[in-house]
């Protein structure tokens, strides 16, 4: 199910008892941040919070704020339109073995299984609400008084370099194809309509803006905010480059994006967002972006990244300004990630036939903790997942990968350490590798690249050395335990 706009997914949050409002005046700097937090923090992710009052510096904004609106797992699937991840990752298993139909019945099949691949296409649309109000600045000037310090942007800790766009979705364009690219790169207000564009050296984002500065030629690129959630969803959705990310976006939520063209740049942007920043990067002219509070819990240095010249800003009259907060575990984007995995799982398996399940645990942020189970078949099995995963886009981050037997629940970090603990022989079942490593990441000696270990936690077999005879887990026989269900009072 798709949401014809952000604000109808916040009504459907409202009506589920998933969305906290609150109309006394509150601070976009560090307030909401403390509030939200406070959320994010409680078991299972808390409730979604719309600040109807939201200030800046001490003014009320005409926007109101909404955050959390996908920081738990229910959210989550709800922004997809779902019950649960579960069906989308069934959907994707379902499309990766699916041969071509041939013939009626099994394309009805295909349907009746969810799978939709006709809406994945978008569609082109003249106008759209997120035209209904549209500020042009010509040459950087703000003529109608209007800016970009005007959109309640968050200043999320208190040793931020200032004020951040937390989840704007960055549309690019390839310019050697003109294919399209769709990245959640953070933004960092400089002025009224310049900011920072924070594509990190491995994303798409970066790859196009390498490609017009070796052309020589000014980069129009344009930030939307807000729409379905399908977008922010897909935009952060680890995809391989040069899938569309609208492409699985209407995949996702089984109705065609309806995309609309910029007012001042060649790119289009999905009709209903709440709001769309247009402009361009100029190849080669950096700014010092940050500190910034940060995913990994610490603050990221100050380091040059690419300046945004905004050069309209249209939005709707009725928009919403979504955000969120990064920093200590677990946050809001732990669910977004652990969605990602699970509906990337079945394109994992496919190429990884040995896997069976896979966790990012929240204490990791995203890629610092890979567990994975695998059935295992043959010798150092465990090793080539490793290095596999190593070799897969946004894995080759993975700082720790934990491999362990398919019996073990990669979902229950407690047993993943007793496998750990229990399995190995440190230096017989441990390697390093180097591998380029995640920008943000403070530990590595020099930016962006460091070495990774993998644990091979599975058991070991004859092939690989081990001749001792490995033990057998203890367990109770199903028999009694299926007898002792009587007394458990459940
Ligand atoms: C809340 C949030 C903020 C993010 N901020 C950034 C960022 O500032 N820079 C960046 O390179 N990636 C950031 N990411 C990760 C990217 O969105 C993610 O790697 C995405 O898959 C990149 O898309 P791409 O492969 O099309 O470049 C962020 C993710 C989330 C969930
Ligand atoms: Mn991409």
């Amino acid at each position: 199910m798709a949401f014809s706009s952000f604000n109808a997914f916040l009504q459907k949050l409202e009506k589920e008892g998933e969305l906290r409002r609150i109309s006394d005046p509150v601070a976009t700097e560090l307030q909401i941040t403390e509030l939200a937090d406070r959320e994010m923090k409680s078991p299972g992710g808390g409730k979604a919070l719309l600040f109807d009052h939201a200030t800046i510096a001490g003014k009320r904004s005409q926007f109101p704020v909404a955050i959390n609106t996908m920081g738990s797992r229910r959210r989550m699937a709800m922004a997809l339109g779902l019950e649960s991840v579960e069906d989308l990752a069934a959907q994707m298993q379902f499309l990766l073995k699916a041969k071509p139909p041939r013939s009626f019945r099994e394309a009805f099949t295909l349907l009746k299984n969810g799978i939709d691949v006709i809406h994945a296409r978008p569609k082109h649309v003249r106008s759209g609400p997120c035209k209904d109000v549209i500020h042009l600045f010509p040459e950087g000037a703000t003529a109608s008084g209007f800016s970009l310090n005007d959109l309640p942007v968050l200043h999320c800790w208190p040793n931020d370099g200032g004020r951040f766009i937390t989840l704007p979705t960055v549309y690019t364009k390839d310019p050697d194809t003109g294919d399209r690219n769709v990245g959640m790169y953070r933004m960092q207000v400089f002025d009224g309509t310049t900011s920072g564009m924070h594509w990190q050296v491995h994303k798409v984002g970066a790859r196009h803006g390498k490609r017009y500065y070796e052309r020589g030629e000014r980069m129009p690129v344009a930030v939307a905010i807000g729409g379905d959630p399908a977008y922010t969803f897909a935009a952060t959705a680890p995809l391989p480059d040069g899938l569309d990310e609208i492409l699985f976006a209407g995949f996702a939520r089984k109705k065609s994006v309806e995309l609309v063209k910029c007012e001042t740049v060649d790119i289009e942007v999905p009709a209903d967002s709440d709001f769309v920043l247009e402009g361009y990067v100029q190849p080669g002219e950096v700014r010092a972006e940050g500190p910034f509070g940060d995913h990994t819990g610490f603050y990221t240095n100050v380091d040059d990244y690419p300046v945004f010249h905004i050069t309209a800003i249209t939005h709707r009259k009725d928009a919403v300004y979504p955000c969120t907060i990064v920093g200590v575990p677990p946050m809001e984007d732990f669910y977004m990630g652990a969605a990602s995995v699970r509906v990337f799982l079945p394109v994992f398996k496919m190429n990884f036939p040995e896997i069976v399940d896979m966790a990012l645990p929240a204490e990791g942020v995203f890629h610092n903790l890979v567990f994975v189970s695998i059935r295992k078949q043959y010798p150092w099995q465990a090793f080539k997942v490793m290095h596999g995963l190593w070799g897969m886009g946004q894995m080759m981050f993975a700082k720790y990968i934990v491999v362990v037997d398919e019996d073990c629940d990669v979902h229950n970090t407690s047993d993943v350490l007793f496998r750990l603990c229990a399995n190995t022989d440190p230096q017989r079942d441990s390697t390093f590798i180097k591998n380029p490593s995640d920008s943000l990441d403070h530990a590595t000696t020099l930016a962006n690249m460091g070495s990774h270990m993998g644990f091979d936690a599975t058991h070991k077999l004859p092939g690989e050395g081990y001749t001792r005879g490995w033990p057998e887990l203890v367990k109770m026989s199903p028999e009694v335990k299926a007898w002792a269900n009587q007394f458990s009072g459940t």
